[in-house]
């Protein structure tokens, strides 16, 4: 009923052709001007059906994002990374609650969407499906994947629907003070021993593939970029977020002294682009389709979550009076 449908499958929702010819074309004037749309603005049951699709799994990636990292609290170095970390993991998961919020006002519940994600009917993030082996995996997360959100977060947050922009404004800029801090995490690790730089590398090695997986299939074979961008959801594709990443962090990685694992890395002057190893789509599209090293993993502590948080949720829909505490 609301969309969600298979990679690399356009969802089937009502034909653009069969809506109102005025109202169509009044909505992409407006958002060829610039306005925001609003959730009572007429609006095709497309934009609404990506809209929630897309959300609802940047949602999604938010709260299950918090889980490889969120593991590593209580093994973080010493008492200010602790701190620090379990205020980002808290940051991410008030994401999801304004990403959840946002993707409300396009009709679906939230109750339906949770439900989406436990029973592996919603996507999110290829990128936490992959293993937190060590703290220097976290630091990957804190400053690079980070990084790679905010490029895409930042380009979003001038697009055209107004609940989801103003939720984007909000999360850029508690994702620019996680930025700082990863690269923090990553930079001690840099300047220590040996073994710390080598913890490092290895995790840049681990995660880069996964990361340049991370801004969606190649334009080539991307199924929504050119509806998104043409109804400025999405302000950029996905070839381009990907070659922006690499133009800002790659001479950062490089500062540092770590090197990347792709032989063919290289910024081609003339064209003034990346060129890097074409990123193995078979495997993106099994680990989003959940078969990833750690999707079975991530599903379960969200479905005990949630079954733990039951008599909460309860507690506070219960209409009766054994919850309530008298007036008088
Ligand atoms: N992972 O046609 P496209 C974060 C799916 S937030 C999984 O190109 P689209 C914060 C796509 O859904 C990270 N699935 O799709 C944090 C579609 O499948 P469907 C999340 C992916 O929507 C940091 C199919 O492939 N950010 O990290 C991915 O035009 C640190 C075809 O692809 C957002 O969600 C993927 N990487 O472009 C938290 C931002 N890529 O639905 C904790 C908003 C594609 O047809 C720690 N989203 N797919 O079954 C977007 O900008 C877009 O949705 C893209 C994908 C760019 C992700």
């Amino acid at each position: 009923m609301y969309g969600g449908g298979n990679v690399f499958e356009p969802m089937k929702v009502k034909e653009l052709a069969d809506e109102d010819p005025i109202l169509l074309k009044e909505f992409q004037d407006r958002i060829d001007r610039g306005e925001k749309i609003e959730p009572t603005d007429w609006m095709p049951e497309l934009y609404r059906k990506q809209l929630i699709r897309m959300i609802e799994q940047h949602a999604h990636s938010e709260i299950i994002g918090a889980l490889p990292e969120g593991t590593w609290i209580t093994r973080a170095p010493g008492f200010k990374r602790k701190m620090a970390l379990m205020a980002k993991v808290q940051d991410e998961v008030g994401h999801a609650q304004l990403l959840y919020s946002a993707a409300e006002t396009l009709g679906k519940p939230r109750e339906a969407m949770i439900d989406d994600l436990i029973n592996g009917r919603s996507k999110y993030s290829n990128i936490f499906n992959y293993p937190a082996f060590t703290w220097a995996d976290s630091c990957f997360i804190s400053w690079l994947v980070d990084a790679g959100a905010i490029v895409n977060q930042l380009a979003n947050a001038k697009g055209s629907y107004g609940p989801y922009v103003r939720a984007l404004d909000r999360i850029c800029k508690e994702e620019s003070f996680h930025l700082k801090y990863g690269h923090d995490c990553v930079a001690s690790l840099a300047a220590g021993t040996p073994s710390q730089r080598k913890w490092m590398q290895e995790a840049i090695d681990r995660w880069w593939a996964p990361m340049m997986m991370f801004f969606g299939p190649s334009d080539k074979i991307s199924v929504h970029s050119e509806i998104l961008i043409k109804w400025k959801v999405k302000m950029a594709s996905n070839d381009a977020m990907r070659q922006q990443f690499l133009d800002m962090y790659v001479p950062k990685i490089w500062e540092l002294g770590f090197t990347i694992p792709d032989p063919l890395l290289r910024k081609n002057e003339e064209e003034d682009k990346w060129e890097i190893t074409e990123p193995d789509w078979d495997e993106f599209k099994r680990v989003i389709n959940g078969d990833g090293p750690c999707n079975k993993e991530r599903l379960a502590v969200r479905r005990i979550a949630e079954e733990r948080g039951k008599w909460v949720r309860e507690a506070i829909n219960r209409k009766s009076e054994k919850y309530m505490v008298p007036l008088a």
